[in-house]
């Protein structure tokens, strides 16, 4: 078909769903209805996919993939869906005939926030890649009807405001009605005449399917997310309502409708509240009886499960899944405990995504007894048998107690991890640095008593929407030069590597990245009033604010910068543009702080005229994936400065690198990997090493040393302390100055002067631009294995146990 009969055929189809499904006239349509109308024409050709790629699972009988998730940081779909079914331009055509422009249609969709950060953007991903290459798979997660909060930033602090994403309504989604599973809470248990364990729930919640399609690369293959919705089973509780109870009648259906109202905003510290705890077995219960019905349907008999399907548990959010799959195949199924056991295990696997001992899940046992009795009853049950099994292995009491499921150090808690540890046929890091430390720290024990669980899987990005979408500019400078393979095979990109010098294709590359900034400018410049140079140095730090990040190192390095201008205001100084985005946990002070902090210094700095033309700084609101893609394509260096040891991954990175940003950063996560492969010429390497890193933090680190040995430094920390970035109140980082000099948990003071002297570099390098594009092009042409698709094959290979096609 040409793309005009393609564009005019979607023409008539978002004419007729303008019409009929939407309900406006096109005279009149706002933007939000073109919006919607042009969705729902392009849904319904994925739909015809989605239905043949069903049928081939049923006729082949192939294995599939459940992705257990709490969080799917998915961002909006539609500029992604259209792009991977080809259907980008015929639909700029047929929305130009209707004078209406592409760009401000996809403007319309609301970014929805699922997640926290990057263990939700990678469920994303991988999703998509699982789609691209025709993995058979299921995302399961909850329907928060309230996502990731919303940042404002007022007087240079945090505020949060509520998400609303649905509130316009989602058209991608399909409310499957008829699909509902009761999920019990409390109650008790008994025992039946025939021995079998009953549970009498003292509360039933009804979980709702809503799904999503996910559709691949090139559009071959569509698969689903599925995110339950938390329903009262009786909502208008008619006993209560009748006896005259009308304030009761509306309390529990308020009580069970909460399980999916609102994502919890904490990353990394777990909350301890019973509400997560619902949600947590919520939505693995209803995604395990689902796979169950699924199973039964297509293939009859439970004992074949592992050969079929393969559930992964992304972090321990649904690890009490071991539990109740044991439950399901035991209790409700009249499975053999053993039997289910090996069935359970060979079918589970777990992918940790932090070893930052706070973010470990766990949760008292008076709590998990009360909350969910006949479960705790089978983590006894499945712990009895590990430490049976690990003594008899030779485990002696101190090594047992280090495996037990159950912490009884701190009050008697379930340690999810572990759970999911034992549970599981594999275990996997998200690079080769946190697998290690995987190893010799939180799963130490547990590695020696079940040996060989423990692989590696780094993490990847989906090169679909971080550079063909984000960044097509710069895709179709690659394609016209190295050709279009390249599209479908990411490690094409190697070709470009032939580039590096051609100074004809180096001015393109930079010719690119200067209209990504000058789109960036325009939009800090929008939100901020902040004033950027698109010629500057785009000095990029964008991910959820956090200690072991180290947005406080960058803020200091910004405040250097800015004392050695003000001293010597005609030297050679490389103007820069120091960029922050990201969000805190709303209960994180210290992380609150710094955004202040970030946010006073920028004001300080923006106004004074010594410096205007060579440095600025924007703290940018509100980051979530919509912002990843146009900050992105302009950045030129990538913040990647964690304490060593502390991040697992990071995807960021890899997404800057991509995008030809080169990076400054610690040798912690997959930067480790990302500097193997660009080579360490075309990176910068500063710091601490995990090794130094680790004991360092052990033994207590005393920052008196680096600061008695580094001016800078004094005087940096000297003018934050005294009020030159708080003038209306001078001490308000007085704390903050004193806490980092009594306490240095994350070793900022002690990488202090190993930053700066890197972040010189930065700026010799930028002083002599063919290199710096050299750089640029070689971060480009090297990064292609860190697609997610490459994951995935990895994953399937050696986990899921799946051909990949
Ligand atoms: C943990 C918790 C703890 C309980 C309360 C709510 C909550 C929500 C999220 C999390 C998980 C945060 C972990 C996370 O996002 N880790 C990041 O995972 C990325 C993907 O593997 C990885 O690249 C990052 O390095 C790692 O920080």
């Amino acid at each position: 078909m040409t793309m005009e009969a393609e564009a005019e055929m979607l023409r008539q189809d978002i004419l007729s769903k303008l019409a009929y499904q939407v309900g406006a006239r096109a005279e009149r349509a706002s933007p939000r209805d073109w919006f919607l109308a042009a969705t729902l024409a392009t849904r319904d050709r994925i739909v015809d996919r989605w239905r043949t790629s069903a049928d081939e699972v049923v006729a082949q009988g192939h294995k599939q993939v459940c992705y257990l998730s709490m969080e799917f940081l998915i961002g909006r779909l539609l500029s992604d869906a259209l792009g991977n079914m080809g259907l980008t331009e015929p639909m700029r055509l047929a929305l130009d005939g209707l004078g209406v422009d592409l760009e401000a249609v996809f403007a319309q969709e609301p970014d929805a926030a699922l997640g926290n950060g990057g263990l939700g953007r990678l469920a994303a991903c991988f999703m998509e890649s699982m789609a691209s290459i025709g993995i058979p798979a299921t995302g399961y997660g909850i329907r928060y009807e309230n996502g990731l909060f919303r940042q404002l930033i007022q007087d240079g602090r945090q505020l949060e405001v509520p998400e609303d994403w649905l509130s316009l309504g989602n058209p991608w989604e399909f409310e499957r009605s008829s699909l509902t599973y009761d999920i019990g809470f409390g109650g008790t248990v008994t025992q039946d005449d025939g021995g079998r364990m009953v549970w009498h729930p003292g509360e039933v919640v009804r979980a709702i399917a809503y799904d999503t399609p996910v559709v691949g690369w090139r559009g071959h293959w569509v698969n689903t997310l599925r995110l339950w919705s938390a329903r009262a089973t009786d909502p208008l509780h008619l006993d209560a309502f009748n006896s005259g109870d009308h304030i009761g009648a509306q309390i529990s259906r308020v009580k069970a409708e909460a399980i999916s109202r609102v994502l919890y905003p904490g990353d990394e510290s777990p909350a301890g509240q019973e509400l997560r705890l619902r949600q947590e077995y919520f939505f693995a219960s209803a995604s395990l009886q689902d796979l169950i019905r699924r199973h039964l349907r297509l293939h009859g008999d439970l004992l074949t499960l592992p050969e079929k399907f393969s559930v992964q548990l992304n972090d321990t959010h649904p690890a009490i899944g071991v539990a109740e799959l044991m439950r399901l195949l035991v209790d409700v199924h009249g499975m053999d405990w053993d039997v289910a056991w090996e069935i359970s295990r060979a079918t589970f696997s777990y992918t940790n995504h932090t070893l930052m001992p706070e973010a470990l899940e766990s949760w008292a046992v008076p709590m998990m007894e009360r909350m969910l009795p006949r479960n705790m009853q089978i983590i006894y049950l499945i712990n009895a048998r590990h430490l049976e099994q690990a003594r008899a292995g030779g485990a002696g009491d101190a090594l047992l107690s280090a495996v037990s499921l159950i912490d009884e150090q701190h009050g008697r808690r379930v340690r999810m991890g572990h759970l999911a540890f034992v549970g599981s046929h594999k275990i996997n890091g998200v690079s080769a640095l946190h697998t290690a430390l995987m190893k010799t720290t939180v799963f130490a024990e547990l590695d020696r008593v079940c040996p060989g669980r423990i692989t590696n899987k780094t993490n990847g990005i989906t090169f679909r929407r971080w550079l063909m979408r984000a960044n097509a500019p710069l895709t179709k400078l690659i394609v016209d030069t190295i050709g279009p393979q390249v599209l479908d095979d990411t490690d094409r990109l190697a070709d470009l590597a032939a580039y590096a010098r051609d100074a004809a294709f180096q001015e393109a590359f930079a010719a690119q990245r200067r209209t990504a900034k000058e789109a960036l400018a325009k939009m800090v410049r929008e939100r901020t009033g902040v004033v950027l140079d698109p010629a500057a140095l785009f000095d990029v730090q964008i991910k959820r604010i956090h200690e072991y990040k180290r947005q406080l190192l960058n803020i200091l390095h910004t405040v250097a910068l800015y004392n050695s201008m003000r001293a010597q205001p005609t030297g050679n100084w490389v103007p820069r543009a120091k960029i922050f985005a990201g969000k805190a946990a709303p209960s994180y002070h210290q992380a609150k702080l710094i955004i202040r902090l970030a946010n006073d210094v920028a004001k300080v700095i923006n106004h004074d005229p010594t410096v205007r033309n060579l440095l600025r700084v924007a703290f940018i609101p509100n980051y979530n994936v919509t912002a990843a893609e146009s900050i992105i394509p302009a950045a030129d260096l990538s913040e990647q400065i964690s304490t060593a040891g502390l991040e697992a991954s990071g995807t960021g990175n890899m997404k800057l690198a991509l995008n030809g940003a080169l990076t400054i950063g610690t040798l912690d996560g997959a930067n480790i990997e990302i500097s193997e492969r660009v080579g360490l010429e075309n990176i910068f390497i500063f710091g601490l090493k995990a090794s130094e890193a680790g004991p360092l933090r052990r033994d207590g680190y005393d920052a008196r040393a680096a600061l008695a040995a580094s001016d800078e430094l004094r005087g940096v920390l000297d003018a934050i302390a005294s009020g030159v970035f708080s003038p209306e109140e001078p001490d308000r980082y007085r704390g903050l100055v004193e806490g980092l000099l009594a306490h240095d948990n994350f070793l900022v003071t002690a990488d202090f002067d190993s930053y700066v002297a890197s972040q010189r570099q930065v700026a010799q390098r930028w002083g002599r631009p063919a290199e710096w594009w050299r750089s640029a092009v070689l971060n480009t042409a090297n990064v292609g294995w860190f697609s997610s698709d490459r994951t995935i094959r990895e994953y399937a290979d050696e986990i899921w146990d799946l051909p990949v096609r």
